[in-house]
């Protein structure tokens, strides 16, 4: 198996190893036994969430004193790559419950909202979910119309989300919505309050083993001291994407090796014209771009992670290793899946799967395209979005 060619581990510390290979370890004895059934089936294993909490998979950058694990962001990263090497959908709920819910809560809540919401998620005892896109606005959020008055004793909230990893489990929603003054917030929206709502978005081809659905807000009233007090406007739900694209970034090499070494193992013993497929120049020009194409991606991630540490990474680089890494991960698997021929499509191989989760990968937290346009912002300072 070929994972490192570059030999990265040697910018690794010890510990980030450690936790790596624990990670593997878990996804080994638990993702990997059960995950193509729960895909064939389209049933999410939420058992796993409570496990993934114990492992430190859950708000790993956290600090401790909020039962976060405190640990680095290249470590953050590394979890999301031996999660996303098991199925895209396990990395979704770590990377949701991490920089999607935990983030935002940590960094624009106040001191009550950390310790009431942030140790159960970390735990895994409470689920999260992050409410920005809506029916009408995708890739534009800065027009959403999900909005909420002020009524005095409370908020009333009205309006719908769609697209929403685990909104159907979820205990809490870190819901993004505009103000009277139509200044975008974030409230806390809990499961149980009135009127609100989270029908399953069913019918995917993609992500089968996570949950997806609607937030749906009727009337809903949310107490005061559920708006984080720290952030008015879109940066506010952009920090936290810049939080979950990176931990993309590296989730998607894991999923991206994974398609790259099934289809190397497989060249290696399947026959054709009494010669291993592995020694036609075809399979081994497939086999070398996708290495090379990877090992760029895991350098590119690494950097990132390393700027990251620094808190020197910017927007633009984050999108532009979301966007490279994806799209290396989704070649690799649609090239992997041709080596394997028509044992390409079985669910006795872990390609299929990986290539159907990555066209959702490739669309959410930023489509291929505008992350396109966003360093294309940054290089020419012209905005091409409107
Ligand atoms: P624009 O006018 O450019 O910016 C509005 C304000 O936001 C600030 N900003 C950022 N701040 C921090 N980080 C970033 N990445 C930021 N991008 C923008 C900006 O500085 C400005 O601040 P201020 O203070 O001046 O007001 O915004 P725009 O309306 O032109 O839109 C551009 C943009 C960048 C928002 C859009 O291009 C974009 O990124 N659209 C993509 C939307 C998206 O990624 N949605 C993801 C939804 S969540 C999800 O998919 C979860 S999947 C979960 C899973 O299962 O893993
Ligand atoms: P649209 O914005 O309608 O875009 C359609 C196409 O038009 C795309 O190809 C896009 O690139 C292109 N396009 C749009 N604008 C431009 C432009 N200015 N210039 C050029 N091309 C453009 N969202 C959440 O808030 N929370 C979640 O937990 C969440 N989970 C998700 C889980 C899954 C499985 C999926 C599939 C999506 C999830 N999303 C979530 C939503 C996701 O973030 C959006 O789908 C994504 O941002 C794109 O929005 P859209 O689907 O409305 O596409």
């Amino acid at each position: 198996m070929i994972t490192d060619y570059f030999k990265t581990d040697e910018f690794l510390t010890g510990e980030q190893k450690l936790i790596r290979d624990s990670v593997r370890a878990w996804v080994n004895k638990n993702v990997l036994p059960i995950i193509d059934e729960a895909n064939q089936k389209h049933q999410s294993p939420t058992e796993l969430i409570k496990q993934m909490g114990e492992l430190g998979a859950l708000g790993s950058f956290i600090p401790e004193k909020y039962g976060g694990s405190g640990f680095d962001q290249i470590t953050y990263g590394l979890i999301m790559q031996e999660l996303e090497r098991g199925d895209s959908s396990i990395r979704s709920t770590a990377s949701v419950q991490t920089s999607l819910v935990m983030y935002p809560i940590y960094e624009f809540g106040n001191e009550a909202q950390r310790n009431t919401y942030l140790p159960k998620l970390a735990s895994g005892e409470f689920v999260g979910a992050f409410g920005l896109t809506e029916p009408n606005h995708g890739s534009d959020p800065g027009s959403m119309e999900t909005k909420f008055t002020d009524e005095g004793d409370y908020f009333l909230l009205n309006g719908a989300k769609m697209w929403i990893t685990n909104a159907p489990i979820c205990d809490l929603a870190v819901v993004w919505a505009k103000d009277e003054e139509n200044k975008v917030r974030a409230l806390i929206v809990e499961k149980d309050f009135e009127g609100f709502s989270r029908p399953e978005t069913v019918k995917k081809w993609s992500l089968r083993a996570s949950v997806t659905g609607e937030l749906v807000f009727d009337k809903v009233k949310v107490p005061k001291e559920n708006l984080l007090p720290n952030i008015v406007g879109l940066k506010g739900p952009m920090m936290c994407l810049n939080s979950a694209r990176y931990g993309i970034a590296w989730g998607v090499l894991g999923a991206g090796f994974d398609c790259f070494n099934t289809a190397l193992q497989y060249s290696q013993e399947r026959k054709q014209f009494n010669k291993p497929l592995a020694s036609f120049q075809l399979t081994q020009k497939k086999l070398s771009e996708m290495l090379t194409e990877l090992t760029a991606a895991q350098l590119m991630a690494l950097r990132v992670g390393q700027l990251k540490n620094e808190n020197k990474a910017t927007p633009a680089q984050i999108s532009m290793v979301k966007r490279n890494n994806v799209h290396t991960a989704l070649k690799v698997a649609r090239e992997s899946r041709q080596i394997l021929g028509a044992m390409g499509i079985s669910g006795d191989f872990p390609i299929m799967r990986h290539m159907m989760n990555l066209e959702s990968v490739i669309t959410y937290e930023g489509t291929h395209d505008i992350h396109l346009l966003i360093t294309g912002y940054d290089i020419t300072g012209i905005p091409a979005f409107k």
